[in-house]
């Protein structure tokens, strides 16, 4: 059922000439960690269960505040971000997702926008709210913040959006709202501190109270930008502590490129598991503050550590493990759908290696104190090439054995470059 952007026939074919040699490669990986107790079969299986979801935005050309450079043929509307994201779920089966974003994904029908993404063989992920930019007309600025504002009249607004942004969940499937605001001071002094978490709170209560059953509020903490000296969510002790006055339902979002450099993540994903607050991930890399640079790109093995966590987080779920996962970046110079493609494998690698990780020797390492043995469990599951399970679940899915070269030889983009409307040229340049 369904019709999808790329030829499945196209891409099963493309496989062909690289089945024996992945066949033999993944058997050999079988055997070698077959020789340390590890089950390839049992890790493939769990491996065939993850998944990452897509941000609508991520798939076109993102920009910094001096320039923004679009490629041509890149998506104009949620109808053509759907394609795109379909493309990219054809190809690595990894991202049956898509993450929207409002007021910019806003339709008419958005019944229809939920069969038109099945048809294509896609779901939706959380709904994101947008109050830190103002709309064409809107009644309040957020000039002055939204949710936090000292004008009663933009909290309002901010809260009926996020509310409104529920209402477009329930209709699309959704399950979660994401809210990241971008509110907090620029100058000391500016606001009270105290007085503007306030208003937040009681903001963000009013949004909280308007979730249906089974329904969580993700809090995404960021420590600047575009609040430059101080923000009202900046870290995850604000988030938890405002989790924790909301509700069970309110849950915390850690976004790899929100924090202090040098900041230890997998220590804070651990914290906020052993509280029962972890919600979810934006995944992405950073190498000196909110880069939104592709997973994996600098730091692969933090991306590790962190998944080492969930894996141990997953062994011992307290009260309840279920983060939800996806990619948010920002690609500025290079085809999105390629840079997914490259982000999902990465974050998929990192996942598969934690899974590698000899539990019952690392416990026992730590139990005794054993620390260059506890060190070694881990490296010995990082430094594996777990390339040929990766792509042995892909193929076995329907995905391509090579995606980005599968990718370029479809000649999707150069396709849509003819048919799609051109974007322009970005703000910072006229
Ligand atoms: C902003 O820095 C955050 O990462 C948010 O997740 C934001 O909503 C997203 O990047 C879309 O702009
Ligand atoms: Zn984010
Ligand atoms: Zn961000
Ligand atoms: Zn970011």
């Amino acid at each position: 059922k369904g019709q999808r952007p790329l030829a499945a026939e196209q891409i099963g074919e493309g496989n062909i000439p690289h089945l024996k040699n992945l066949q033999s490669d993944y058997d050999h990986l079988a055997e070698q960690l077959d020789r340390r107790g590890v089950d390839a079969a049992a890790v493939l299986k769990k491996v065939s269960g993850f998944t990452v979801a897509i941000p609508s935005w991520g798939t076109g050309r993102g920009g910094t505040r001096f320039a923004k450079f679009p490629i041509a043929g890149e998506p104009t509307n949620i109808h053509e971000k759907l394609q795109d994201c379909a493309v990219i779920q054809q190809l690595c089966a990894i991202t049956p997702r898509v993450s929207p974003h409002f007021p910019w994904d806003k339709v008419s029908d958005y019944v229809a926008l939920r069969e038109e993404a099945d048809d294509l063989g896609l779901g939706f992920d959380a709904v994101n709210s947008n109050t830190f930019q103002d709309q064409p007309g809107q009644a309040h600025t957020y000039a002055n913040g939204s949710l936090s504002s000292t004008d009663a009249g933009a909290r309002a607004l901010a809260v009926e959006h996020n509310i409104e942004c529920i209402e477009i969940g329930r209709q699309i499937g959704s399950r979660d709202l994401t809210v990241w605001v971008g509110d907090g001071t620029n100058f000391p002094g500016q606001q009270d501190l105290g007085k503007q978490l306030d208003r937040y709170l009681d903001s963000a209560a009013q949004i909280y109270s308007a979730l249906p059953d089974g329904w969580r509020m993700l809090l995404e903490h960021k420590m600047f930008e575009p609040a430059f000296y101080s923000t009202v969510i900046s870290d995850w002790g604000s988030s938890i502590l405002a989790a924790q006055e909301l509700g069970p339902k309110a849950k915390c979002l850690v976004d790899l490129g929100h924090h202090a450099p040098n900041v230890n993540i997998e220590q804070i994903v651990a914290r906020l598991h052993r509280f029962g607050k972890l919600g979810g991930f934006h995944f992405n890399d950073s190498k000196y503050g909110d880069d939104d640079l592709d997973s994996g790109s600098i730091n692969p093995h933090q991306l590790f550590l962190v998944f080492n966590e969930l894996i141990e987080a997953e062994l011992e779920p307290r009260n309840g493990f279920d983060p939800a996962y996806m990619i948010d970046q920002s690609h500025n110079v290079t085809d999105p759908i390629e840079s997914i493609l490259s982000s999902a494998e990465a974050i998929a690698q990192c996942y598969t290696k934690a899974l590698l990780v000899d539990r019952g020797a690392l416990h026992e390492a730590q139990r005794t104190n054993d620390t260059m043995m506890a060190f070694q469990v881990l490296r010995r599951a990082y430094s594996v090439d777990v390339g040929p399970i990766i792509a042995m679940a892909r193929v076995n899915a329907g995905g391509a054995y090579d995606p980005i070269g599968a990718y370029r030889q479809s000649e999707w983009r150069l396709r849509k470059a003819q048919e799609r409307r051109s974007v322009g040229l970005g703000a910072g340049i006229v």
